[in-house]
């Protein structure tokens, strides 16, 4: 068998590599999934993302391409396919997409964090910010099927794999996602239809059992 043009280096409960491994079947790409241990890097990765030495990097014909978003536009750009496109053609919309996974890197993966890293009083504070965010996503959800639209894309491959989070958040902060955020919840029960997303999310119940894992370690 010819080695493999498409290579993925990834770690299985990251929700960037979640984004990657989304897209990828969307486009129907085939690929070689590299499971990395992060606590002992191999020589791969670092050759392959020198700068942040993390995960994802996708490696196309030997090439590195490092970051989550900027992996699924590039994805959505060298398998062009005009029936499948995750960014919307139209320039405003494509800002739009743009913007709100943007807003996802900036605000969600450290409002998440901050909840499983405290407890009473702090870990309220935290609650309550991790919620206001899924209700400012909520409200550019409207009424729409998807975050920018009628089809799924870009911004939601962005936001999706944080549900992989919420049974942990939930557990840990005692609190219902659902009853505080019904129509995200209904869009991540759209989105997991799709079988480009249920595929590539593994079990929430794994990442609890990390979770549990890296907070008895920290001593909590
Ligand atoms: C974040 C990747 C990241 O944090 C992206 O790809 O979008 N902005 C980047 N990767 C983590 C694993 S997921 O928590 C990672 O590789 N960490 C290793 C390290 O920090 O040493």
């Amino acid at each position: 068998m010819e080695s493999c043009d498409v290579v993925l280096l990834d770690f299985w409960a990251s929700v960037f590599g979640i984004r990657v491994r989304i897209a990828l079947a969307e486009k129907g790409v085939n690929y070689e999934y590299k499971e990395q241990d992060l606590a002992n890097k191999s020589q791969l990765l670092l050759e392959m993302n020198p700068v942040h030495k993390k995960i994802p990097v996708l490696i196309h014909g030997g090439k590195p391409i490092c970051e989550s978003n900027i992996i699924v536009q590039y994805i959505d750009e060298a398998w062009n396919d005009k029936s499948l496109t995750l960014l919307p053609s139209d320039p405003y919309l494509k800002a739009q997409a743009r913007f709100w996974a943007d807003f996802i890197d900036k605000k969600l993966y450290d409002a998440g964090k901050r909840i499983s890293a405290s407890k009473g009083e702090e870990q309220e504070v935290a609650k309550k910010e991790f919620i206001d965010l899924l209700r400012v996503l909520e409200g550019q959800l409207g009424e729409k099927q998807y975050l920018i639209g009628e089809s799924f894309g870009y911004a939601d491959i962005a936001l999706i794999p944080f549900s992989f989070w919420f049974y942990t958040l939930e557990k840990m902060a005692n609190m219902s996602i659902e009853n505080e955020c019904p129509k995200l919840v209904a869009w991540i029960k759209r989105c997991m239809e799709r079988e480009s997303v249920s595929k590539s999310i593994p079990d929430p119940l794994k990442f609890y059992e990390l979770a549990m894992e890296s907070l008895k370690k920290q001593g909590h």
